[in-house]
């Protein structure tokens, strides 16, 4: 790890990791949607509040954490006492509280996603020096990635336990999973979809957050789109919050994301709530797909 930020990931890192078990107890009681919608018109449940409150409270208390930004929030706060000054080392955390929340009515995975940027947001994916995310399943693990790789951990309690180390996608995919009504896909990407599922070593894995579908591929190989879409350009998935930590994630252990026509690292970034097409995976997979919609 980069040793400029290797002390400010650790304590994000552990941060996160800390509140994983209070989220993750204060669930059931937080299953109500509030009447309020996110910066991207999503109605939000008093989970995703209540969890932004507390992640924004205890990151934006680290001394290496300059910035705070949420899919819940519409702008950025300046965590630091020196306003806009943006120092060497400084960070900016970038947070999708409760990716999925939509999943905490019918009891399904969800959790939390972590972006990391050593520059003012909205930051390119080419700014980041790290990424994670928290998976509320059977048992709640993080993953985390980082110049020196991915790691997976048990985090129950609160602490980080390893449990998979140097973690990479399996040579010989397996699963894929893809969003958005099939009729509102483009139709090269229909096509593209329609030749993964002839393949009959490919089995369907798609469950409605993010993370839990990564954690398939991460685990099994394959590959994870939510494409452009015919009645959405650019697709559902925002690029500071999901598509970067996410291809960040997936690029560290070995694999490829793109935006249809090249890595989501290298997508300029002009707003903090901008969506971006995402498919991440498998090599083989990613450039099947990029020569599907060239
Ligand atoms: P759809 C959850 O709301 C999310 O942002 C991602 O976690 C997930 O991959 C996607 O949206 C699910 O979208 O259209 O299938 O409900």
């Amino acid at each position: 790890m980069a040793t400029e930020h290797a002390e400010g990931l650790t304590e994000i890192f552990d941060t996160v990791a800390a509140l994983a078990p209070e989220i993750r107890e204060a669930l059931p009681g937080r299953r109500v949607k509030s009447d309020e919608t996110n910066p991207s018109g999503e109605t939000q449940l008093a989970a995703d509040s209540y969890a932004d409150e507390l992640f924004l409270d205890r990151l934006g208390d680290l001394d290496g954490v300059v910035e705070y930004a949420s899919e819940e929030r519409t702008k950025a706060v300046h965590t630091d006492d020196d306003g806009q000054n943006y120092d060497a080392g400084d960070l900016s955390v970038a947070i999708d509280p409760l990716d999925g929340s939509s999943n905490l009515q019918s009891n399904n995975t969800m959790g939390t996603i972590v972006a990391v940027y050593d520059a003012p947001l909205p930051a390119s994916g080419a700014d980041l020096v790290g990424a994670a995310y928290v998976l509320f399943g059977p048992i709640t693990t993080m993953i985390t990635a980082d110049d020196e790789g991915v790691t997976e951990y048990l985090v129950d309690d609160g602490t980080r336990q390893v449990i998979r180390e140097d973690v990479t996608l399996p040579e010989e995919p397996s699963v894929y999973g893809f969003g958005g009504r099939v009729p509102d896909w483009p139709a090269d990407f229909a096509d593209y979809a329609d030749e993964v599922e002839a393949d009959d070593t490919m089995k369907l894995r798609y469950g409605g957050a993010m993370i839990g579908d990564i954690n398939q591929v991460l685990t099994y190989g394959g590959v994870f789109s939510y494409p452009a879409l015919q009645s959405a350009p650019n697709g559902k998935l925002r690029l500071q919050f999901e598509g970067n930590p996410i291809g960040f994630i997936i690029e560290s252990a070995g694999g490829r994301s793109s935006d249809g026509s090249g890595s989501i690292l290298d997508v300029e970034p002009t707003d903090l709530h901008q969506r971006v097409p995402v498919h991440v995976g498998n090599e083989g997979l990613v450039e099947r797909l990029e020569a599907a919609l060239d």
